[in-house]
């Protein structure tokens, strides 16, 4: 992080059909989310409007706050727009005083007109939504897979934007401008997106030769809006040390891992990206391999932070995007986390209110010891106690009953091994097969 933190406007229309708690809460997310970028928020501009017009965010009066809380020249309103003056006025401004403002992050998306407005007007980087979600996967992407597709998301958002915005004209500077550079551009971002098409395609299949050989297990996923915990449940759960920061979407990366201490058989624990309001289409198409582990789950643990005040509606983002992937079919157990940060009576209020909930703390060893046995009681519901006699030509049997059922008892006889088991009935009808008893 720099020494001394760039810093940001956050810009919203309110919009007659939305309400303003929901407009409030939408804007101290874009708040968050640019602080995760490495911002320091230093203002506010709203306005509320009957709707937003395709070229205009806002309207001129606003407009000219903005450029004075940015300290660009708003005589800039006045100007025509022709397309090298933009340039040309930036440089101008950028002389004497460097701007007060690094970045306008805008809480709607914008049209790339809408854009060209505002960088022209405010003479700093403008991003909107979908761009500083974009940003911020950019950054957290680790994996090679997270890599290749957030570049693809990030391309095909920008694709658009290329053409029309002045930060775009400044990429293209040197390598001849004007459309015949535009249209090279173009097609070199389509070439661009084809070619990561095809390494995530590749990268994706060895992933799903992994996860198939995985079919046969239990599998947790734990799947919630970002920030929700999902990463330090996973990290208690699991006694790994998977990545947990109080920043937005700090995990895009799908961990999995065995529970700890181990069960036989044994469950595995995924912990996936997290969802929010308003996640760009595009982003979750390219992070679809990803969902696609809560999607063949045996169990999604939806987690949610009760002790945030907008957790109703970010436990409705969730269940959207769960339906949208096709996961909705898939059994689900509701956990209501940081309950250390809830007060007594509030938590009574929310048992009363979700009895089949699980209230936790990640925070809490005793809670977290309580989910283990909650989990391994949950797939232990469905195991069969059995018998089985194992011939001592098939000793690997017994070594594999070892690693995948839990052994009860074993008694050795003239023709084998009685084995008697505890294990999920896929489990067992497997074993049989093995012995030509099925
Ligand atoms: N007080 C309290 N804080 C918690 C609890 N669980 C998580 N946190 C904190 O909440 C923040 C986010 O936790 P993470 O585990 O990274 O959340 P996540 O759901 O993985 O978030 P993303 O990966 O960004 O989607 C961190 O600062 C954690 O320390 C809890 O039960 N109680
Ligand atoms: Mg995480």
């Amino acid at each position: 992080m720099p020494a001394t933190p760039r810093t940001a406007v956050l810009v919203a229309c309110k919009l007659p059909e939305i309400d303003e708690l929901e407009f409030e809460s939408s804007l101290t997310e874009l708040e968050r989310l640019v602080t995760t970028l490495g911002y320091r928020v230093v203002g506010r501009l709203t306005q509320a409007r009957a709707q937003l017009s395709p070229t205009a965010v806002l309207g001129e009066g606003k407009l000219r706050e903005l450029a004075e809380l940015t300290g660009a020249d708003a005589d800039d309103l006045d100007d025509d727009v022709d397309d090298d003056s933009g340039a040309r006025r930036r440089r101008r401004r950028a002389e004497p005083e460097e701007p007060r403002v690094d970045l306008v992050a805008v809480d709607h998306e914008l049209t790339p007109s809408q854009l060209r407005q505002l960088e022209r007007v405010a003479g700093t980087d403008v991003l909107d939504r979908t761009g500083v979600i974009i940003d911020i996967f950019h950054r957290h992407a680790r994996s090679r897979e997270a890599r290749l597709q957030v570049e693809i998301a990030r391309l095909t958002y920008e694709a658009p934007r290329v053409r029309e915005s002045p930060r775009g004209r400044e990429r293209q500077a040197g390598r001849g401008a004007g459309e015949a550079g535009l249209e090279l551009d173009r097609r070199r971002i389509r070439d661009r997106i084809a070619e990561l098409k095809q390494q995530l395609e590749a990268v994706q299949k060895l992933h799903s030769v992994r996860r198939a050989q995985r079919r046969d297990l239990r599998r947790v996923a734990l799947v919630g809006y970002t920030n929700a915990g999902k990463s330090s449940l996973m990290r208690a759960l699991t006694g790994s040390a998977v990545y947990v920061e109080d920043k937005l979407f700090a995990t895009l990366d799908t961990t999995v891992r065995a529970l700890s201490p181990e069960v036989k058989p044994r469950i595995l624990v995924s912990d996936t990206v997290g969802f929010i309001n308003h996640l760009p289409h595009d982003l979750v198409a390219s992070f679809k391999s990803t969902l696609d582990e809560a999607l063949e789950a045996s169990l999604i643990l939806h987690v949610v932070d009760a002790s945030d005040p907008n957790w109703r509606s970010e436990l409705e983002v969730t269940l959207q995007v769960l339906e949208e992937i096709g996961a909705d079919g898939v059994p689900r157990q509701l956990v209501l986390n940081k309950m250390d940060r809830v007060d007594a009576a509030h938590a009574e209020a929310l048992a009363a209110e979700f009895p089949e909930a699980w209230l936790v703390s990640a925070k809490r060893e005793d809670d977290v010891r309580w989910m283990h046995q909650a989990l391994v009681r949950h797939f232990e519901g469905h195991y069969v106690e059995t018998e089985l006699l194992i011939p001592y030509a098939q000793q690997r049997l017994v070594a594999d009953l070892h690693e995948s059922a839990r052994v009860l008892d074993e008694q050795y006889g003239e023709l084998g091994v009685t084995v008697r088991v505890k294990a999920p009935p896929d489990l067992l009808a497997d074993v049989r097969q093995r012995l030509g008893l099925a």
